[in-house]
């Protein structure tokens, strides 16, 4: 890498990588420095992440990147960043320890904690302060369990972090709260970026938890002196990306605007969730909104992401941990290979039902859903991976639907970013599902937003529209036309009455 290089640290709920990033020659150049496997650990009752993991991931990663910068003639470490999935968050105390375990979203713990807080105040009350779409896994559904567990993090806390800003605090010693990764908190008001003290007051949350929070693109402090000597990074910067991996990845979507206020184009951020959306530069908490349970979560410079959260390829990962456990371990493209042999519609599986979220065995868990909705019970693996893939095309149909409802716009585009953008099966089912053009790519779009607001932190870049310029130029993307749409009716009015 040539000139100023930026490194992000890009945790996904299912893994995790060090990338170094510089802008050279007029395109954004990527260097993979090290990538790891991300899981939750149960423990008892509990599902947890492994944050000392983690932490030991990032800093091995961080040390790789310096000494290969070092090595090169060409480059210098210029800043650090690091962006993780939202809603979960860790306790800091007065002595600036983390106190108790960072918990997973998926953790039982949060169960019913969602009907707790509608007893205390209304949904509709909650949307107009939040304009949040309502999951069990949000951030403040998550503090009432803690608040009602009694949980000593809970108690003995003098900061609350959410994930990524945890690991800005390891790295920095400096605590702060992203922006966009406050957004999807469900505490935060989109129209004015402020907590809502309403509701702060409603649950009984500490205020001093919830300070103003850091915008991205903001210098948070430099690495601190015991990082520095394990990594090698000294005097380097610490500077905060749009720290929600959501909020990340929409900014390198490959569009040539910012933020139209009649977008013709959405995105899919295509990982462990499936987040199909749009950018607006303006927050929508309407009545229709609510309606559809969309989410007004933080974009980038003031914009709001109107999306819809979606059960993911989730599904796919669970099948192939629960064939793992069988003894059998297919790679993705096996086991896209099968689902292209799979007869067609045979298994409809809604993405967002909510046996899904944690079960046990994901394949058994498929096998007594198809059951208790009169379907035929999947007899070999390549119906049980098409019916996941089949699945989320069909919640993708409806989803564009809705916002174009929501928008009043006509979508023509739709841009899929990460992981799942090289499922060219599903690329192909969500052009055919949605009867619109998919253009997929790129892959690692949530590295490439983290790289590129720290670019525009630093002055190297002045605006979104800059970065996604250079975005189209560094990265390749595949187009995906729609081909017999038609097909789909069916399918998709089963879909709609399950
Ligand atoms: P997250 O950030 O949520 O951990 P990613 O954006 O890394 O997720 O996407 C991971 C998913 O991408 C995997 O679960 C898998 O379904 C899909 N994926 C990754 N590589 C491939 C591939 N070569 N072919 C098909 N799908 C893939
Ligand atoms: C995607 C994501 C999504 C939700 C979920 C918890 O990785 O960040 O936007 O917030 O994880």
């Amino acid at each position: 890498l040539k000139g100023p290089v930026h490194l992000a640290v890009d945790l996904g709920a299912s893994s995790g990588r060090v990338i170094a990033g510089a802008a050279d020659g007029g395109k954004i150049q990527l260097a993979e420095v090290w990538r790891f496997e991300n899981k939750p650990v149960r423990m008892q009752a509990d599902l947890l992440w492994n944050h000392l993991g983690l932490w030991q991931d990032i800093t091995h990663g961080l040390r790789l990147a310096a000494d290969q910068v070092d090595a090169s003639p060409l480059g210098e470490i210029a800043s650090v960043g690091v962006d993780t999935w939202g809603v979960d968050f860790g306790f800091i105390d007065d002595k600036n320890q983390l106190i108790s375990p960072v918990r997973c979203y998926r953790d039982p713990r949060n169960l019913g904690r969602m009907q707790d807080a509608l007893k205390r105040v209304s949904r509709e009350e909650i949307f107009a302060e939040t304009g949040l779409q309502f999951m069990e896994i949000n951030t403040l559904y998550q503090l009432l369990a803690a608040q009602q567990a009694g949980d000593v993090g809970y108690q003995h806390a003098t900061s609350l972090l959410m994930m990524a800003d945890l690991f800005h605090w390891m790295l920095s010693g400096e605590r702060t709260i992203e922006a966009t990764n406050a957004s999807t908190t469900q505490l935060l008001s989109p129209v004015t970026g402020k907590w809502s003290e309403k509701l702060l007051g409603a649950f009984d949350f500490p205020s001093h938890w919830f300070p103003t929070p850091t915008q991205a693109g903001t210098t948070i402090g430099e690495v601190q002196c015991s990082v520095a000597t394990m990594t090698g990074l000294h005097g380097v910067s610490v500077i905060a990306p749009a720290t929600h991996d959501t909020a990340s990845a929409v900014l390198s979507v490959p569009a040539e605007e910012f933020a139209p206020a009649k977008p013709d184009w959405c995105y899919i951020s295509s990982g462990t969730w499936s987040l199909m959306g749009v950018e607006l530069p303006e927050p929508k908490v309407t009545k229709l909104c609510a309606e559809l349970n969309f989410t007004n979560e933080g974009g980038v410079h003031g914009s709001t992401r109107l999306l819809k959260n979606i059960g993911g390829l989730w599904i796919f990962q669970q099948i192939r941990a629960a064939l793992q456990r069988r003894g059998s371990a297919p790679s993705w493209a096996e086991m896209v290979e099968a689902a292209e042999q799979a007869e067609p519609f045979s298994l409809i599986i809604n993405p967002d039902d909510p046996s899904l979220l944690a079960p046990a065995d994901m394949i058994d868990e498929i096998c007594s859903l198809a059951g208790r909705t009169n379907q035929r019970v999947p007899m070999d693996d390549g119906v049980l991976f098409r019916g996941a893939l089949e699945g989320l095309a069909l919640r993708y149909r409806l989803t564009l639907e809705s916002l174009e409802r929501l928008t009043e716009s006509s979508i023509k585009t739709i841009h899929i970013v990460g992981g799942g953008s090289l499922n060219a099966l599903l690329c192909q089912m969500t052009a055919d599902a949605c009867n619109r053009t998919v253009v997929a790519g790129p892959v690692e779009a949530t590295a490439i937003g983290n790289v590129a607001m720290q670019m525009i932190g630093s002055g190297r870049l002045h605006s979104i529209v800059e970065a996604r310029d250079l975005v189209r130029k560094s990265f390749p993307t595949k187009t995906y036309s729609p081909g017999n749409s038609r097909v789909w009716d069916e399918p998709a009015a089963r879909f709609a009455e399950l």
